[in-house]
């Protein structure tokens, strides 16, 4: 009896040595593991971001989805173990040395680099490591998950040690700071349970005040709809007037409360050699044909051709360039989304040119 115990321990411990050694061949920055216990504080959390707006224009994020997160026993009884992954990608600028953009060019978030886009790239290594894992069991059983709500990838990270979440709600990592994208697959083996980190933000409040939308309403709370990566990326239609002169040239998400953190300033990896950008005016001017070709495929597809069109038309207006005048009376003389062209008139007016 207990040969038989000290033999499955092992099988476990050598499962998981695996997992380690091919989640560091395939490129991923971190791999722990957690076990299928519920995420009580998570929805509660959850729960009152969705109770009190803070969730809101993100309909998908439902109280269905927060209890099925929060306790993934519910769809994956077979479940034994969750295996929480993080993948590094490379910040815009040294951290806390805020990017300059070139006169005509929006900020684009950094994980947007990404080719192919991130869930795509996910999913794939996600595949390719399950595979790995099945060679020594050809009935394990996997689901994974890459961000879509279904299960809270920052709570599961933080709880397998990866990491620990940040006043700015970032889950930040030992191996990339927070500069990591997260993906978690339950399987169907048992693996020993990591120990959460003992690690936190301290006295630091440098992120807090770093916001220029004041979405980081305390430490770990953030109102979503003031978010400009939500506002740039989720939302649909007008951007609320109060927030445009507040976006700055953001034309897709925003790293702000990354680059304000000192943290990372000693652990992200080393910074891309360009800020990423677009360019406002022609992305402006794209139609859904020029949208496609350009960006199909990348993260930044993920806006629509009028999402991003709006927010060229408002980082335009906030880039305080009179020489986007003549595109933007274009684009609200003949833009065929009623949205754009007022994000266009909105624009010219701020340019003093309305
Ligand atoms: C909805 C969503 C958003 C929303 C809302 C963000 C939010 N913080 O909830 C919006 C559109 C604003 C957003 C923006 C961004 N997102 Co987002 N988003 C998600 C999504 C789909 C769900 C998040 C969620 O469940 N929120 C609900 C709250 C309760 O959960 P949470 O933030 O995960 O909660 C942790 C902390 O906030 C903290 N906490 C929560 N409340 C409180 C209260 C107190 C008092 C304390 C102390 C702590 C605390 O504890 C939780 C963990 O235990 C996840 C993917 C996923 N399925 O998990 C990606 C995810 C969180 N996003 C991600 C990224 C990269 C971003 C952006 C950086 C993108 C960008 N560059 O533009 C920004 C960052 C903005 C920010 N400061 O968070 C990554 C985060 C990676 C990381 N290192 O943390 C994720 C995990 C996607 C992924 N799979 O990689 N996102
Ligand atoms: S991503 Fe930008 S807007 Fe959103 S909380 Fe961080 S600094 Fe604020
Ligand atoms: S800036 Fe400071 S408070 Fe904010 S996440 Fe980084 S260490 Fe924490």
């Amino acid at each position: 009896m207990v040969t038989v115990q000290s033999s499955k321990a092992m099988d476990a411990a050598g499962l998981k040595r695996l997992l380690g050694e091919e989640a560091a061949r395939l490129g991923f920055a971190a791999a722990r593991v957690t076990d299928l216990a519920p995420f009580t504080t998570t929805r509660r959390r959850a729960l009152a971001a969705v109770g009190e707006g803070r969730m809101a224009g993100m309909p998908w994020f439902s109280p269905e989805r927060i209890e099925s997160a929060a306790d993934l026993r519910r769809r994956f009884s077979w479940g034994r173990s969750i295996i929480a992954l993080a993948w590094p990608y490379s910040p815009a600028v040294s951290p806390r040395r805020p990017a300059e953009t070139a006169p005509g060019k929006g900020r684009v978030a950094a994980y947007a680099t990404l080719d192919p886009e991130y869930h795509a790239l996910l999913g794939e290594r996600c595949d390719r490591l399950v595979a790995a894992l099945r060679a020594t069991d050809p009935a394990l059983r996997a689901k994974r998950f890459i961000d879509h709500g279904w299960a809270f990838d920052r709570a599961i990270a933080e709880r397998a040690g990866i990491g620990f979440c940040g006043k700015n709600t970032q889950l930040i990592t030992r191996t990339a700071g927070s500069y990591v994208l997260l993906a978690s697959i339950v399987v169907s083996a048992e693996m020993p349970a990591d120990q959460p980190s003992r690690k936190a933000c301290g006295t630091c409040r440098e992120c807090l005040p770093a916001c220029p939308t004041g979405a980081l309403l305390a430490p770990g709370v953030i109102d979503a709809p003031r978010c400009i990566s939500y506002l740039t990326i989720e939302h649909r239609g007008p951007i609320p007037l109060e927030l445009r002169p507040l976006m700055g040239t953001w034309a897709f998400g925003c790293d702000l409360c990354q680059e304000a953190c000192p943290i990372n300033e000693r652990l992200a990896p080393t910074p891309l050699g360009e800020p990423p950008s677009l360019d406002l005016a022609s992305c402006l001017e794209l139609d859904d044909a020029g949208f496609e070709r350009q960006f199909a495929g990348t993260s930044i597809h993920r806006t629509g051709r009028a999402g991003l069109a709006r927010n060229c038309a408002i980082a335009l207006g906030n880039a305080g360039d009179a020489a986007a005048v003549p595109v933007l009376q274009r684009a609200a003389a003949a833009d065929p989304d009623p949205v754009v062209r007022e994000a266009a008139l909105w624009a010219l007016d701020r340019l003093g040119a309305g």
